[in-house]
């Protein structure tokens, strides 16, 4: 019987839909439909266990399942062997110490003594230790954000992406302790045949992040201009360069980096190019 790699994704919650839709980019047919808790792939050696995020890393140290899908911020703070393999580009947050807005407390110094309220109390007691810092814990499960409104803590420590869960609750942000996003782990221990699917997953994997981060770029230019144009643009490995109907036009095509994006842009107006067009990519083999 060929051996199939079992993969745990969240059943529902922030990383279910970027977890599943990651997996259809890499080829892979999934159909959840019925909510069912195990699926096979119809068209790739995995099957994947639905779970709740907090029990990934544990499934996957005992070998429950191969490899998971899960926030860093969970295998962290739940002390599990395992080996994180990959970042997967999605569910990006931080764990931030915060305090109320127009209290008393202005930075971690200040913590000696009070009560932070969080669900990560791993990560936060090894954080206070690093600092020299006694300040006790009060571990809740949800809600955080309101603690210090309540009067359950001076100060909390949680997760935030866009901030306005502080904002709303009048907290400020004074420090962050780790930065998070999904992440791709796995067992220790895999066997030979579950490490070539691994492989293959993987190459799928970053094949489709390096297309999320590029684009593909077409403009036309004027011959003379060309040197310059191509000197700015770096491509795979050179721009591709077409000549137009047009006598001394060219059209050139290359990839450009998503974080580089606009300015690169501005350089190749001023430059001379014209009727620039950027097309997303959908895989990107290098
Ligand atoms: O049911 P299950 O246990 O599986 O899910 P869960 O409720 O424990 O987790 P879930 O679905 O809320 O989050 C799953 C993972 O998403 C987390 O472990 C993080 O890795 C990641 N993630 C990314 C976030 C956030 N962003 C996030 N903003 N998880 C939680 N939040 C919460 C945060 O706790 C706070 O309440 O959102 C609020 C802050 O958001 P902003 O945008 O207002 O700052
Ligand atoms: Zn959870």
């Amino acid at each position: 019987m060929q051996e199939i790699l079992r993969i745990a994704v969240q059943k529902s919650g922030r990383l279910y839909e970027g977890s599943m839709k990651l997996l259809k980019e890499c080829g892979i047919e999934i159909s959840n439909g019925n909510n069912q808790l195990r699926v096979t792939a119809a068209n790739f050696p995995v099957e994947v266990f639905f779970l709740r995020d907090d029990d990934i890393p544990e499934y996957v140290q005992d070998a429950v399942a191969d490899i998971g899908f899960v926030g860093e911020n969970v295998v962290t703070e739940s002390d599990k062997q395992t080996d994180i393999i990959e970042k997967l580009g999605f569910g990006k947050c931080r764990l931030s110490i915060a305090v109320p807005k127009n209290g008393k407390l202005q930075s971690v110094s200040d913590l000696n003594g009070k009560k932070i309220a969080t669900s990560y109390p791993f990560i936060l007691s090894t954080f206070l230790k690093e600092r020299n810092i006694t300040a006790s814990i009060h571990e809740i499960s949800g809600s955080v954000e309101i603690a210090p409104k309540i009067g359950l803590a001076d100060a909390i420590c949680d997760l935030v992406s866009s901030g306005s869960t502080l904002f709303t609750n009048e907290l400020k942000e004074i420090e962050v302790i780790l930065s998070s996003e999904a992440v791709l782990i796995s067992n220790k221990e895999l066997s030979g045949n579950k490490k070539i699917i691994l492989e293959s997953l993987l190459f799928r994997i970053r094949s489709v992040k390096k297309a999320r981060n590029n684009k593909y770029v077409l403009l036309n230019a004027p011959n003379d201009k060309l040197d310059m144009i191509c000197s700015l643009l770096p491509g795979m490995k050179s721009p591709t360069i077409l000549p137009l109907a047009e006598a001394g036009w060219s059209s050139v095509h290359s990839v450009i980096n998503e974080s580089d994006f606009w300015n690169m842009i501005e350089k190749l107006k001023a430059a001379g190019a014209q009727g620039i067009l950027i097309i997303p990519i959908e895989k990107m083999i290098i």
